[in-house]
Order: C-alpha cells, then structure tokens, then sequence
C-alpha cells in the first residue's frame, strides 16, 4: 500500500493531523496499536486553549464543541483558605473551553469516518523504517497478517511511550527531562461542580484542583505521593483529603458520588530535540511532556500538528521545503515556553517537602505578588490561555 504521509498513532495529534491533510487534499493511513473504543474511552485533557478551538473549527470538527464546549472567562488560584480569581478575558481578550479529550477524539475519528480515510486500529509490532531515506516506509501486523505501507512522509504522533522516537539512533536525539516526586489522582463524577470555573488549589497537605466536563459532571485531582496505587484511594479517602485541602466556603459546596474513573498521572517534563529525521517528524507527546498543571498537552499537540500541516500543505501544492526545514524549531520555539510555564506553576502550586519552609514561604510570597500585580497576572493570563502560534 501507498501513501503521502503515513501517521503513526491515533491520538489527538494523529487524528487532527489526518483531517487538516484530509482538507488539503494530502492522503494520509493511520497505524494505531490499540482499539478505536479503548482510544475513544481514554480520559485525560479537558481544557482547549482559544487556539485549538479555532483549529478545530478550522478543521471542520468545532461544531459540537461550539455547542457544549463551556467557555471559561477566568479561573481561581486558593491558598491559605481563601480563593483569588484571575480574569483571564479582561486581561487578555481571549478565554478558554472545557470539552473532554474523549470528545476531541470522537469529532475527529467521525469526521475520518466520513471522509472515508484509511485507520488501521489493533496494529501489533508496528516498525518505522528508512525514514533516513527518499523512501520511507511502515511495516505492522494485524490479527497476525503482515502489512506494509510505503510513504513520503512519516509522522510520529504515537505519544510518550510510542516506538517513532525510540527508532533514531540515540547519537541523532537530545533529551531534555525533569522528573516530579508526585503524582497526580485524578477521579470523575456524575456529581455538580463545585464552582463554574477551575480552582486551583495549593495547601500545605498538598495540591488539588477543581475542574469539570460538563455542567453536571465534574473532575477533580489530588497532588499524591508517586509511590501511591489507585487502590490506596477508595472514594471516601478521596472525597474526604479533597475536602480537607479546599477553603471552608468550596467544602461546603462539594458534592461526592461514586466515580466512573480513577487513575494517578506521574508528573514529568520532557522535551526531544529536534523533532525531525529525515522525513520522520515528531508531533505531540512523542517529542514532550509537560506535566498537566498548565493544561498545555492536548494544546501544544494541536500547535504541532498546525505547523506540520502547513509544511506539508506548501510541499505538496508548490514543492517548498521551506516549512518542512523549519518545522523542528519552529514547534520547538512553543514547546519550550509552555514547558517553562508548566514547570513554574506546578512548582508555584505543589507540596515540595524538600523545600522545607523556606520554599514554602516562597510560594506564598509568589502568591501573593501575583495576585497584587496587574503585570503578573497579565503574564500568567497569556501563558495560560495560550502563547501565540
Ligand atoms: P496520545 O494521546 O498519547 O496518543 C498517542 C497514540 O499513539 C498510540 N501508540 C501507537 N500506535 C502505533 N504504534 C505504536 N507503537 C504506538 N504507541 C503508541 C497510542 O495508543 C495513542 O493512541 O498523544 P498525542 O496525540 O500527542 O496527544 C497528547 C495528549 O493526549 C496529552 O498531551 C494530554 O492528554 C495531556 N493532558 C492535558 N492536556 C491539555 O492540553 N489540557 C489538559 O487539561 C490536560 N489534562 C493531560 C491532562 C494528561 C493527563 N494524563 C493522564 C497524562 C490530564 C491528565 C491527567
Ligand atoms: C482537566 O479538566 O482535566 C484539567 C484542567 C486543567 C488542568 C489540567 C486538567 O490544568
């Protein structure tokens, strides 16, 4: 089998990137080692910078997201007992929306369907191979049967843990990574928010965060010890240390129930440069991870399947190589400012016990020169809704 670019991992990287190739007119196949349901059901990111809205919208998937999606003008910062909102449209222009992942991969993997695109799901042994060359190819196996697909291009879109960047030779690749002693426990509820927009909340017993999906469904996440399992964590324990970290006036409002799902993330910052060899490019979580306290993952994956697009776009309508030369450092050039800002606030936000008191004295110190400068908060109101493209 044949194609223009052949994209390896359908996750919110891979599948926008086939659409906007879709659009242009480029053929692309999608390789993905596991199930179009165990994609779908993948609970993770909840919150779109105006950006990739716009891109969604421009990829002829934003309408449902317009239609449910709830656009957050402002958020909240707690600390000592007492909340403190940032208005991030007053000092900006711009806001931010909550809408699943889940819901992101379901617009895209219909509108695939619809364009009648090529996925091949349950991919097992999945290989990259000649990407060094003029004549790249991808060779995996199906319910034991060997395929092949012969591309111009491969995109890498296959996250952390995929096998596109674990295949260039070590000498071709630099990595850049920060490991966090914590986790994050995050639980989802058929249960009220507790307030309209996020709080975050830094407290002496740790981290937590109040966010949602809907009007009715809420999110919420717990800063956790990374040797801490999911099975540590009934309900109730849950609920309870939740309660404990909120202000008195939050606690009253909480609402608890049964969750539908339970999982701790391990925090980590990460960055490969460059994203490009040869003609394999990296996009997504397969060249970086920013830990989630920025919201920037789903976001920055969206910045670089952007550029990608593009480069291919102009490669193919006018044979310019130019933005294929570029991309590397072009997508790096964001993914290192969001890298900073998500590294700065989960260290202005979390328990570090090894900074003793001192440290903790700095955080609130920060804290409260945030909250007291205009300048600060502008500055914090553009990292978080979203550094331009
Ligand atoms: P994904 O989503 O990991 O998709 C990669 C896909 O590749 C497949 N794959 C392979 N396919 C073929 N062959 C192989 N050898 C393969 N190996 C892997 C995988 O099965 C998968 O389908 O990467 P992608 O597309 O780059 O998307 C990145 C985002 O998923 C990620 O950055 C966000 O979820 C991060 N994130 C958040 N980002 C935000 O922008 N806003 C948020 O609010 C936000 N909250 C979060 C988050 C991530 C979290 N966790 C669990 C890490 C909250 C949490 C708790
Ligand atoms: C989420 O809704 O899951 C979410 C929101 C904001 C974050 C991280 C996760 O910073």
């Amino acid at each position: 089998m044949k194609t223009q670019v052949a994209i390896i991992g359908a996750g919110p990287a891979g599948l926008l990137l086939g659409q906007l190739l879709h659009r242009a007119g480029i053929d692309a196949v999608i390789v993905e080692q596991r199930s179009a349901a165990y994609v779908q059901a993948r609970i993770r990111a909840g919150l779109l910078e105006q950006g990739t809205a716009d891109l969604l919208d421009q990829a002829g998937v934003g309408k449902r997201l317009r239609a449910e999606g709830l656009v957050h003008t402002g958020l909240e910062l707690a600390w000592s007992g007492r909340r403190h909102r940032i208005d991030l449209t007053k000092l900006t222009g711009r806001s931010v929306i909550i809408y699943g992942q889940t819901e992101v991969t379901k617009d895209l993997m219909e509108a695939r369907a619809a364009a009648g695109a090529k996925t091949f799901y349950e991919a097992d042994g999945v290989r990259v191979l000649q990407f060094n060359s003029s004549s790249p190819s991808v060779e995996f196996q199906i319910g034991g049967k060997k395929l092949a697909i012969e591309a111009d291009f491969i995109a890498g879109c296959d996250g952390f843990h995929g096998v596109c960047r674990a295949s260039v030779p070590a000498e071709a690749i630099r990595v850049y990574e920060r490991l966090y002693p914590f986790g994050w426990l995050g639980i989802l509820a058929d249960t009220p928010p507790v307030s309209e927009e996020l709080i975050y909340l830094s407290h002496e017993r740790g981290f937590a965060l109040c966010t949602m999906r809907s009007r009715t469904r809420s999110r919420h996440y717990l800063q956790c010890p990374s040797s801490e399992q999911v099975e540590d964590w009934p309900d109730e324990r849950f609920w309870a240390e939740l309660r404990r970290r909120l202000d008195a006036e939050t606690a009253a409002k909480l609402v608890t129930g049964p969750s539908i799902e339970k999982s701790i993330a391990p925090l980590r910052s990460f960055v490969c440069e460059p994203m490009r060899f040869g003609r394999l490019f990296l996009a997504g979580d397969a060249a970086h991870i920013v830990p989630p306290t920025g919201a920037k993952g789903l976001n920055l994956a969206a910045s670089d399947v952007r550029f990608l697009a593009e480069a291919f776009d102009a490669y193919y309508r006018k044979k310019d190589e130019s933005g294929l030369d570029a991309y590397s450092a072009r997508a790096l050039a964001r993914v290192w400012k969001a890298e900073r800002f998500s590294w700065w606030m989960t260290k202005l936000m979390h328990l570090f016990p090894e900074e003793g008191e001192f440290g903790r004295k700095m955080q609130l110190a920060e804290l409260d020169y945030l909250m007291g400068s205009a300048a600060a908060q502008t500055a914090f109101a553009e990292n978080y809704t979203g550094l331009p493209y």
